[in-house]
């Protein structure tokens, strides 16, 4: 009786685990002010990072990986931008971004389970 509790309690142990860590991961920030292309990995119902922030009138180009074979993840969309590209299961797609003014701009899939965000500063 005493080790089904312990492993009930290792069970709560490992979800809080997993969901804590689940939302550090969806914060993910990236700083791509000095780079020119940056590499956001579409998988586990996030993109990783989820934030993207990089400067003013800079150009920049994201090359998505997506490993997530459902149909879910295939589209990416960028609303603001006029944006949508189909990615192809665990090959690199690159979508070149035009020179953008500040502010931010979102990215997400159809049904925007995927989603992340521009910062341009
Ligand atoms: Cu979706």
């Amino acid at each position: 009786m005493l080790i089904i509790n312990l492993i009930g309690l290792g069970l709560i142990v490992l979800i809080v685990w997993w969901f804590w860590l689940y939302q550090a991961q969806s914060t993910q920030v990236s700083d791509e002010q000095d780079n020119s292309e940056i590499t956001v990995v579409v998988e586990d119902g996030i993109y990783q990072p989820a934030h993207i922030s990089l400067l003013e009138n800079k150009a920049l180009q994201i090359n998505f990986v997506r490993k997530d074979a459902s149909p879910c993840a295939a589209t990416v969309l960028f609303p603001e931008l006029e944006i949508s590209a189909d990615l192809p299961l665990n090959k690199t797609f690159a979508v070149q971004l035009p020179l953008l003014k500040k502010g931010e701009y979102a990215f997400h899939c159809q049904m925007k389970m995927y989603s992340g965000t521009l910062v341009v500063k």
